[in-house]
C-alpha cells in the first residue's frame, strides 16, 4: 500500500503529512494512515504534539467522493462511518495538542479532521468549508455536530447548507481556526503547537458545551433556515438533512447525536439526488479534457477583447468581459443603436447594485473598460473578436470578413451564433484555424455556460485558449462539434417540438410550464421563449426554410410563426406566450388568444385536443431530449454524455439534483426510454424513430454511463 501519509520528527514535535494528490481526498486507506499516524505521535516519546498539515497546494478537500458509489445501501454507509467516528474520537482523545495547520482548502471531511484535532491554524488564505450538500449529502464525519460547538449553529447552519467556503479570517472570527499564521505554515503550527504543550493545553471540541441560550438560539436558526429552504433548495433533500442533523446536535448528546447524523447521511449518500450531483461535479471536471487537445496545448493569453454587435446578447457579452476585468470594444453600425445597447447594460448594472452586488463605483470602474464605437479602430490591438450581430448568414459571413481584415493573425475570432455552420464564417474570414463558435447563454452575463464549438479547421491552441478564457470568464467552457444548432439548441428544439404539440392536442402554456418547472428547470419552455425571443427563434426558422431545413423532425406548429407576425416577441413587446404588463416588464398573465390559436391549430391538424396528464409532460419532453441526446453522442458532437449534462445544466438551469438529462434518462431506465419513442412513434408518427445508440444500449443493458450508473 502506497504511502500517503508521512510521519516525521521536527523540533520535538510529530509532523503527520498527508500526501494523496492532487487534492489530498480521504480515501479509505488515507483515513487508515492518519490513524496510524496519529497513534505513532501519542506514544513517542519524542514528540511532546502532532501537527498534521497536507503536502502540495491544500489541506484536506475531502472524503474521497468517487469511494461513495461503494456504498450501495444505508447498511453499507452506517458500517463506513461507525469506524470513521471512532478514528476521528480517538484522535480527539490524543494525549498531547494535536493541532491541524490548514492551507488552501480544509473542505467536508478535510474540516472534519481538522475539528476533531485541539486546535486549528491556517494561512491567511486558507479557505474552510462543508460542501458536501452540493454533493447532495451532509457533513457524515461528525461535522455537524462539532461545528455548531466551535462555530455556533447559526454559522454552522450556513456553512452545511449552503456549501460556500469560508474565507480564514472570518472562519477564526467566528472560532473555527485558532490562530492565523504569517510566514512558513509549518514553523508557526509547530511554535504554536509547543506552546499548547508547554501550557498542557488540549480542547476537545465535542466536549464543548452550547450554553441554553445557545441552543434555543440553534433551535430557532434551524425553523428559519428551514423557511428559508423553501426559495434557496426546491427540490432538494440533503440541505434539510443538514438542519435535522444540526438540530439532533443541539438537544441530544455528543453521540447520540453522531449516530442521528450518520442516519441521515446513510439515507442521503444513497439518493438520486446525490449520484446525480456528484456525478455533473465530475463531469464539470471532465468537460476539459477535450479529444486531440492535449493538457499543455498553446494558449494565447486575452488581454483585449471586441465584441461586433450591441443588442441583447453583444451587450452581455461585453459585460462579461469587462467583469473579468477585460477591456472591450463594443461595436456597433450607429450611435442610435450604441446608445441602446449601453442603456441596457446601464440597467443591468444597475439591477446588480440594487441586490447589493456591486457598488456604485465598481459599476463605473468596470463600465469604464466597454469602449462603445462604431468604427474598427483599436481592432488591431484585440487578441479576440466576438461577433454577435443578427442570425443570418450572409451578415456573419461579412463581419467575419472584415474581422480577420481588421485584425492580428493570431486573434481568435469567435461567433455568437447559436445555430449557424461555423465553417461557413471559417471560409469568409480566410483564417479558418482561427475561428470558433462562443455561443453564450441568454442573459450572456449571467448564465454560466460557454458552448465551444469547434469548426473543421478550428486550430488545438483556439480550443486550448477558449478553454482556459472560459474559466477567466467565469464560464463552464464546453467543446461541441458543429453541427445545426450544435448540441444545446439542437436538442432543444426537440424540447420545445413536444411543448408546442403538447399545447396543440390540449395542455394549455401556464400547465405546461407549471409542470416544468415544477420538475425543476427555472422556467418553462415559453416562458423561457418569452425571455429570449420569439423572434429570435422565427428568424432562425425563416433561415432554415430558405434552405429547405427544419429544426427538428415531426411536425412544426404554426403558433410560434402566427405570434411572430403579430409582433408578440415576448417580454421585451409586452405580449408573446403571455401577456406583460408592460414591454420589459416581468408580470405575466396567460392569455386567452393561445388557446384560440391551438384549437384553430388543432383544427387544421384533425387533432381532438384532450385533457394531458402531467406525467405525459415531463416524459414526452424528457424522452425528446435523450432521444436527440443519443444522436448527438453517436454522431459525435458531444464528447460524452456528461458533456450534454453540463451544457443543459448551465445553459437551461435544468435541475442538478437530476444530473441532466442524459443522467435523468438513466435514472428513468432506457429501456424505458426506448419503449416512450416506439410508443409515440405508433401513437404519434415516425418522426419519433429512436436513435440507434439507445437500442444498442438497451439491448447490451446498458445506460448512457455504461453499467446504470443507478444500478
Ligand atoms: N474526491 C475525489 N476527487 C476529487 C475530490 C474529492 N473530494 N476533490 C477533487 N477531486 C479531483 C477532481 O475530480 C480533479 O480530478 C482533481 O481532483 C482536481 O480537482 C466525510 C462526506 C478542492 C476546491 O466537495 O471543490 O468530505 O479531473 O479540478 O479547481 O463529511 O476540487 O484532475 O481527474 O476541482 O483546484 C467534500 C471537492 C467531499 C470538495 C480544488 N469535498 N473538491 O479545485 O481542482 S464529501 C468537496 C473541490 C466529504 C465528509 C464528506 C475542488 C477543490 P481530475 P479540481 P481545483
Amino acid at each position: 500500500m502506497a504511502d500517503l501519509v508521512r510521519y516525521e520528527l521536527k523540533d520535538g514535535v510529530a509532523v503527520v503529512t498527508i500526501d494523496n494528490p492532487p487534492v489530498n481526498a480521504l480515501a479509505p486507506e488515507v483515513w487508515g494512515q492518519i490513524d496510524e499516524a496519529v497513534k505513532r505521535g501519542v506514544a513517542d516519546p519524542s514528540a511532546g504534539a502532532i501537527v498534521l498539515i497536507g503536502a502540495g497546494t491544500t489541506f484536506i478537500a475531502g472524503a474521497d467522493i468517487k469511494a461513495f458509489d461503494l456504498l450501495r445501501t444505508p447498511a453499507d454507509s452506517m458500517t463506513r462511518s461507525e469506524g470513521t467516528h471512532a478514528l476521528l474520537k480517538r484522535m480527539e482523545d490524543a494525549t498531547k495538542p494535536l493541532v491541524a495547520a490548514i492551507h488552501g482548502n480544509a473542505l467536508g471531511g478535510g474540516l472534519e479532521v481538522a475539528q476533531a484535532c485541539h486546535f486549528r491554524v491556517a494561512t491567511k488564505d486558507a479557505k474552510v468549508g462543508q460542501p458536501e450538500a452540493l454533493l447532495g449529502i451532509i457533513p457524515g464525519a461528525g461535522g455537524t455536530q462539532r461545528l455548531p460547538r466551535l462555530a455556533g449553529a447559526t454559522m454552522a447552519l450556513e456553512m452545511c447548507t449552503g456549501g460556500r467556503p469560508v474565507p480564514a479570517p472570518r472562519a477564526l472570527a467566528a472560532g473555527i481556526i485558532d490562530h492565523i499564521v504569517d510566514g512558513n505554515l509549518l514553523d508557526g503550527a509547530i511554535a504554536f503547537a509547543k506552546a499548547k504543550a508547554g501550557a498542557h493545553e488540549i480542547r476537545k471540541v465535542r466536549e464543548i458545551v452550547i450554553s441554553p441560550d445557545g441552543v434555543q438560539a440553534g433551535l430557532a436558526a434551524c425553523d428559519a433556515m428551514r423557511a428559508s429552504l423553501k426559495n434557496t433548495a426546491k427540490g432538494m433533500a440533503a440541505p434539510y438533512a443538514v438542519v435535522s442533523a444540526i438540530e439532533a446536535g443541539l438537544t441530544l448528546p455528543f453521540d447520540q447525536g453522531s449516530v442521528r447524523e450518520r442516519e441521515l447521511f446513510a439515507d442521503c449518500v444513497v439518493s438520486t439526488e446525490s449520484k446525480a450531483l456528484r456525478h455533473l461535479f465530475f463531469a464539470e471536471r471532465e468537460v476539459a479534457k477535450v479529444p486531440g487537445v492535449p493538457k499543455d496545448a498553446k494558449t494565447n493569453d486575452i488581454t483585449r477583447a471586441a465584441v461586433i454587435g450591441a443588442g441583447t446578447m453583444g451587450g452581455g457579452i461585453a459585460m462579461t468581459y469587462a467583469n473579468a476585468g477585460i477591456p472591450v470594444l463594443l461595436k456597433d453600425v450607429d450611435r442610435a443603436a450604441l446608445e441602446r445597447g449601453l442603456g441596457t447594460i446601464r440597467r443591468n448594472y444597475d439591477v446588480t447594485m440594487s441586490k447589493g452586488k456591486m457598488t456604485a463605483e465598481q459599476v463605473e470602474k468596470t463600465m469604464a473598460l466597454i469602449t462603445p464605437t462604431t468604427t474598427y479602430d483599436g481592432f488591431d490591438q484585440v487578441d479576440i473578436v466576438v461577433e454577435a450581430v443578427f442570425e443570418n448568414m450572409e451578415l456573419k459571413k461579412t463581419t467575419f470578413a472584415e474581422a480577420a481584415r481588421v485584425t492580428r493573425a493570431d486573434c481568435v475570432l469567435a461567433s455568437n451564433s447559436s445555430t449557424l455552420d461555423i465553417d461557413e464564417f471559417a471560409r469568409a474570414s480566410g483564417r479558418p484555424a482561427q475561428v470558433v463558435g462562443h455561443h453564450f447563454f441568454s442573459p450572456a452575463n449571467v448564465m454560466k455556460l460557454l458552448e465551444i464549438v469547434r469548426g473543421r479547421e478550428t486550430g488545438k491552441d483556439v480550443i486550448a485558449t477558449s478553454l482556459k478564457l472560459s474559466k477567466k470568464l467565469g464560464k463552464v467552457g464546453v467543446v461541441v462539434g458543429n453541427c445545426f444548432g450544435f448540441v444545446a439548441n439542437r436538442m432543444l428544439a426537440y424540447y420545445m417540438r413536444e411543448a408546442y404539440l403538447l399545447l396543440e392536442e390540449g395542455a394549455s402554456v401556464e400547465q405546461i410550464d407549471r409542470v416544468l418547472t415544477d420538475f425543476g428547470l427555472p422556467v418553462g419552455p415559453f416562458g423561457m421563449q418569452d425571455i429570449a425571443g420569439i423572434d429570435v427563434g422565427a428568424r432562425i426558422r425563416q433561415y432554415l426554410a430558405s434552405i429547405g431545413k427544419s429544426r427538428a423532425e415531426g411536425p412544426q406548429s404554426a403558433i410560434p410563426d402566427r405570434l411572430f407576425e403579430m409582433g408578440r416577441y415576448g417580454q421585451k413587446t409586452g405580449a408573446g406566450w403571455y401577456m406583460y404588463d408592460a414591454p420589459g416588464s416581468r408580470n405575466r398573465t396567460p392569455d386567452l388568444l393561445i388557446e384560440q390559436l391551438a384549437n384553430e391549430e388543432a383544427k387544421k391538424r384533425g387533432i381532438v385536443r384532450r385533457p394531458i396528464a402531467d406525467e405525459e409532460i415531463v416524459a414526452r419532453i424528457m424522452t425528446a431530449l435523450a432521444n436527440e441526446g443519443a444522436r448527438v453522442l453517436e454522431e459525435q458532437f458531444a464528447t460524452r454524455p456528461g458533456d450534454i449534462d453540463i451544457i443543459y445544466v448551465y445553459g437551461f438551469g435544468f435541475p442538478r439534483q437530476r444530473g441532466g438529462p442524459m443522467f435523468y434518462a438513466d435514472s428513468v431506465g432506457l429501456s424505458t426510454v426506448l419503449s416512450r419513442v416506439n410508443e409515440y412513434r405508433a401513437r404519434f408518427g415516425d418522426y419519433w424513430e429512436p436513435a440507434p445508440l439507445l437500442g444498442r444500449l438497451v439491448a447490451e443493458g446498458r445506460g448512457f454511463y455504461g453499467e446504470s450508473a443507478l444500478t
